[in-house]
């Protein structure tokens, strides 16, 4: 293989040749960040695997962690012969799934960067719910990765119609797939987003089958991706997450599962996961509706109507408060502001 072609086998193109350029003039490399394990790093070049450490130009110039490098970043990284790698410069991302570390305000998690698909894993079984998916879905179109809803567990569901009608009600965009990892059935069509060129990460609740998929996949039985725990009773959970290059090109970034799904920014994100309220808005008499009690609410005629469940717009709700909440500098003003501009919005022309 070509270090062009190795490169595109990993999903390399113009605007990382671009973000590598001023590095490579100094004559570092690209490399892709495989393993984040507390301060130390693992990297693929073209020559293989190496343990890498970040540079302190780079540390020094993060504002904030989500600057550090993190699973599926490509890398501007001096490489030796021997000996650790050194890692220069995070390239722009494509995309980043970023959450909210759970209890802290201010705490951003990147889970996996430069991701093509987002596969978001839910099982047919106890694990199924829309509230839970409506977050991922919200999460991955923030991310700038595009999800694909995977419904696992196929041969324990007696009723698929019914779980599908529902999932895609609230899907959007985002493709629905059933598949069983176990028999196999469905799989053919996630052949799709993984492979040559495309990093492909799976994300969803502990138990709910990604590692299974993922080796399914990877078309070898026995591969387990990441480092798994037998957990006491015989399961084995993934507790690391690393991203694993396919034979024929492509990387899959399998994921420990995710107890709790929080939302660190999501704008953008909400409002694509949520198209169907954002649609109704447009209707709606001014423009900064909050779709509260606004006269001339189009989402607030809707669930009058019928048109818009109400559980879903209640979600749509908590998620906005979630992220306010957050967002919010001080407690206080700011929401007092927000109330006073309610209702004086520019009227729609
Ligand atoms: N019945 C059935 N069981 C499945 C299927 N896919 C996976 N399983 C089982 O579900 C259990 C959990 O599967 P894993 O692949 O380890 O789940 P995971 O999502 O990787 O879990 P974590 O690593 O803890 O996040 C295993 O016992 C699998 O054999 C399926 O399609 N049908
Ligand atoms: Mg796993
Ligand atoms: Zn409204």
């Amino acid at each position: 293989m070509t270090e062009a072609d190795w490169r595109a086998s990993l999903g390399w193109g113009p605007d990382f040749e671009a973000g590598l350029a001023p590095y490579a003039e100094k004559g570092l490399e690209p490399a892709r960040v495989i393993l984040v394990y507390r301060k130390q790093l693992k990297v693929l070049s073209r020559r293989g695997e190496h343990w890498a450490r970040t540079g302190g130009r780079l540390l020094h110039k993060a504002e904030s962690v989500e600057d550090f490098p993190a699973v599926g970043d490509w890398v501007a990284a001096r490489v030796p012969d021997a000996g650790e790698a050194l890692v220069q410069a995070v390239l722009p991302r494509r995309s980043a799934v970023v959450r909210k570390v759970a209890g802290h305000q201010h705490a951003p998690q990147v889970i996996a960067t430069n991701i093509d698909f987002l596969l978001l894993v839910m099982g047919l079984d106890m694990d199924f719910n829309l509230r839970r998916l409506e977050r991922y879905l919200t999460l991955s179109w923030e991310s700038r990765a595009r999800p694909v809803v995977v419904l696992n567990k196929a041969d324990v569901c007696d009723d698929l119609p019914f779980f599908l009608d529902e999932t895609k009600a609230i899907a959007g965009e985002a493709p629905v797939h059933v598949v069983s990892a176990l028999d196999g059935s469905g799989l053919d069509a996630l052949s799709a987003y993984v492979g040559f060129g495309k990093t492909t990460a799976f994300l969803g609740s502990s138990g709910v089958g990604k590692t299974t998929l993922v080796n399914r996949l990877v078309g070898d039985g026995d591969r387990l991706t990441g480092e798994l725990k037998d957990d006491g009773k015989g399961k084995h959970t993934t507790t690391t997450r690393e991203l694993v290059v396919l034979p024929g090109g492509g990387a899959l970034v399998d994921n420990p599962g995710l107890r709790e799904v929080q939302l660190w920014e999501a704008d953008e994100g909400l409002s694509r996961a949520f198209d169907d309220i954002e649609a109704l808005g447009a209707s709606c008499r001014f423009n900064d509706c909050r779709h509260l009690e606004e006269p001339g609410c189009a989402v607030q005629a809707a669930l009058a109507e019928g048109t818009l469940a109400d559980d879903r717009y209640d979600a749509w709700q908590t998620l906005q408060r979630e992220l306010e909440s957050r967002l919010k500098p001080q407690r206080g003003a700011p929401e007092t502001k927000r109330r006073e501009r309610v209702g004086h919005g520019k009227r729609r022309s």
